[in-house]
C-alpha cells in the first residue's frame, strides 16, 4: 500500500504522545536529509520513519507475545523492555497499517538496536532517530556532524555511545547492538586500507 506523508502522519498520531509525535516528525525530517545525501529511497526512509515507534506504547505483555508467536528472538524479551517496541512495531505496522515492504519493515524491526551487515535505510533510521533535532544525549553534536559526511562512522558513533551508556548503568548489552559496532569497526578499517 503506497501512503502519503500527510496520511502517514494522521495515522500515527493517534498511537503516540504529542512529545513522540514531534520526535517522530524530526526523524522523518532527518531520514529525509540522510536519505538524499546517502542515495537512499527517500519515500522508504520517509515511511520507516513515521512508523518506526507505532508500538512504543503497547503493552509489554502484546508486545512480549507477537515476539513469542513469530519465534524471534527471546532476548528481545530478556534483556530490556525499550527493545520490544522495534520488532513489535514492524508487525503491527504491517498488520494494521497494511505496510509489506521488507526493507521498510527491517528498518523499523532493527531502529533500536542495530544489527551486523545493515543495509543503508537501516543505517539512516538507526541514526536519524539518534540525532534528530530534539535529541540532546551527551555527545550528540558530534555524530550530527559526523553524519553530514560518513553513514558508517555515524552510526559507529551512535553505537558506541549508546553502549557505553547501557556499561555505565550496568545494563545488558543486546548482542546485535555489540555485532553491529563490531562489523563497523571492521567495514571502517577495511575501507581505511583500501583508500
Ligand atoms: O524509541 P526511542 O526512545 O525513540 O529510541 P530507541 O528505539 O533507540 O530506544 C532507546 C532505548 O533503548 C534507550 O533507552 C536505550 C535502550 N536500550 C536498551 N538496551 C539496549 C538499548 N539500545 C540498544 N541499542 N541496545 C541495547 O542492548
Ligand atoms: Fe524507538
Ligand atoms: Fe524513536
Amino acid at each position: 500500500m503506497d501512503i502519503d506523508q500527510k496520511t502517514a502522519l494522521k495515522l500515527v498520531k493517534p498511537h503516540l504522545t504529542n512529545k513522540r509525535y514531534i520526535h517522530t516528525v524530526g526523524v522523518m525530517n532527518t531520514a529525509v536529509n540522510l536519505a538524499h545525501r546517502y542515495e537512499v529511497n527517500t519515500n522508504k526512509a520517509k515511511m520507516a520513519a513515521i512508523f518506526h515507534d507505532y508500538a512504543k506504547y503497547r503493552s509489554v505483555e502484546e508486545m512480549r507475545e507477537i515476539i513469542q508467536k513469530n519465534g524471534w528472538d527471546e532476548r528481545f524479551i530478556q534483556f530490556n523492555n525499550e527493545l520490544l517496541h522495534a520488532p513489535a512495531g514492524s508487525y503491527l505496522v504491517e498488520k494494521e497499517i497494511g505496510i509489506k515492504d521488507s526493507e521498510i519493515l527491517s528498518a523499523i524491526f532493527w531502529h533500536t538496536t542495530g544489527k551486523a551487515n545493515m543495509d543503508p535505510l537501516e543505517k539512516v533510521i538507526f541514526l536519524a532517530d539518534y540525532i534528530e533535532p530534539n535529541r540532546n544525549f551527551p555527545g550528540v553534536k558530534e555524530v550530527r556532524e559526523q553524519a553530514e559526511v560518513d553513514l558508517d562512522r555515524a552510526v559507529l558513533m551512535a553505537l558506541h555511545n549508546t553502549v557505553l551508556f547501557l556499561m555505565s548503568k550496568e545494563e545488558p548489552v543486546f548482542p546485535e547492538t555489540l555485532h553491529a559496532y563490531n562489523d563497523l569497526v571492521l567495514e571502517i578499517s577495511k575501507q581505511n586500507k583500501k583508500g
